[in-house]
């Protein structure tokens, strides 16, 4: 996932400077005293090679005392919120972080959920992030077409919860299968949201629950909720002990908010049409927010709805979501056996004797088809 990418360094300069002009427009964000539900720097576990990290940065700083670690806990136009044992407070990257960080790509920018190192100057209210500390896991997406460029949505993510919409139709298996691949390839755990579970009969509940269970398999968690009537929401809590970090994925309009407010109890995140752009033109959907549930939970990060994720290079997640159809293509006469018509492919055999679910394959392969053909066009060095 840390491959090297043509837009990297470009993208890393353009951030820089977004967050460069924030600076000037630091009037038009939200008020930090206005936020709720942001998260106390308690919520974060820091683990060894972060604080290793931390105490070098510390080590090599002229005023290591003003360094402090840190948590990302919101993006408003690029622009983090940081909190620290002691304070909250906006803050911008260092003069020459996306320098020093281009070598690294993109990757390296500050995302929620980054543990940072982070200066306070004495009589400052605004920050100043050194450096961004070893990610844990990490939730990217790609975007652009051909310019492979990658977008951090979350870092040092412990649970991504797939979220999609009952009452509108099937359930799009595809897109689930997609997420979980993209929350395997990164190291967290996956679960499945299925929301407004008012919206359907019993019967309908039973047969979506059904076909998302047929293509996750047995292990995968999969919760039913109605923020409407308030069900299912122990079970998502569940999903985020205290101390951890989950992250909440799904197509806009799927109830993303409306659950997260149910959680908090009270209406924290907007909810309902989403204004793309406010009156001078400028995005308004950008930011990026974590919250603390209430009482023993963890923390979860809330995303604009992402229309698309497409799959580049995520082999090991597809290899981590599908294990039966990779452990049985080993036995495949060719070892380039696409497993669709190929004389003596195992996986074939193996659905025919009920070993593989079909459904499960069919994802398996549109995804692997997706990423072969996503990698030829994006960088002929990559290989599938
Ligand atoms: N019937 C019903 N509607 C819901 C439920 N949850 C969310 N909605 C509605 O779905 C729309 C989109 O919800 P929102 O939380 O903004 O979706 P998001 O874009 O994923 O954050 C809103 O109009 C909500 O009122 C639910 O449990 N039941
Ligand atoms: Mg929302
Ligand atoms: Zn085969």
């Amino acid at each position: 996932m840390q491959g090297k990418t043509k837009g990297a360094g470009r993208r890393g300069r353009r951030s820089a400077q977004h967050a460069a002009d924030a600076t000037l427009d630091v009037g038009a964000l939200p008020a930090i005293e206005a936020l709720e539900d942001i998260p106390a720097f308690s919520d974060f576990q820091v683990n060894d090679a972060q604080l290793d990290a931390f105490e070098r940065v510390r080590a090599s700083s002229e005023t290591p005392d003003e360094l402090k670690l840190g948590c990302v806990v919101r993006l408003d136009r690029g622009f983090p919120l940081v909190v620290t044992a002691e304070a909250l407070f906006r803050a911008e990257h260092a003069v020459g972080f996306a320098k020093q960080n281009k070598e690294k790509g993109d990757g390296m920018l500050p995302a929620v959920g980054d543990r940072v190192a982070v200066r306070l100057a004495p009589g400052h209210d605004m920050g100043v992030i050194e450096r961004v500390l070893p990610r844990r896991t990490v939730f990217e997406r790609w975007r652009g077409k051909n310019r492979g460029e990658r977008q951090v949505l979350c870092a040092n993510v412990d649970t991504v919860l797939i979220v999609q919409a009952l009452g509108a139709g099937e359930v799009l298996l595809g897109r689930v299968a997609r997420s979980l691949v993209l929350a395997r390839d990164c190291g967290a755990a996956p679960a499945v949201v299925l929301t407004k579970a008012d919206r359907c009969t019993p019967d309908e509940l039973a047969r979506e629950r059904g076909r998302v269970r047929r293509l996750v398999g047995a292990d995968i968690p999969i919760i039913v909720t109605s923020s409407a009537l308030a069900t299912g929401l122990d079970g998502v809590r569940a999903q985020v002990p205290a101390g951890t970090c989950a992250m909440i994925l799904g197509e806009s309009g799927a109830g993303k908010s409306t659950l997260l407010n149910a959680l908090l109890g009270h209406d924290a995140l907007a909810t309902g049409a989403v204004r793309e752009r406010d009156d001078a033109g400028r995005h308004t959907t950008v930011a990026r927010v974590m919250v603390a549930l209430p009482g023993d939970a963890g923390v979860i990060a809330d995303a604009p709805g992402l229309r698309s994720l497409p799959l580049v290079g995520h082999e090991r997640g597809l290899a981590l979501s599908f294990p039966e159809v990779v452990r049985a293509s080993h036995g495949c006469r060719f070892s380039d056996c696409t497993h669709t018509h190929e004389p003596g492919c195992a996986v074939r055999e193996a659905v025919d004797a009920g070993e593989i679910d079909q459904v499960r394959l069919d994802a398996f392969l549109a995804l692997a088809d997706e990423m072969r053909v996503s990698a030829q066009s994006l960088d002929p060095d990559i290989h599938l």
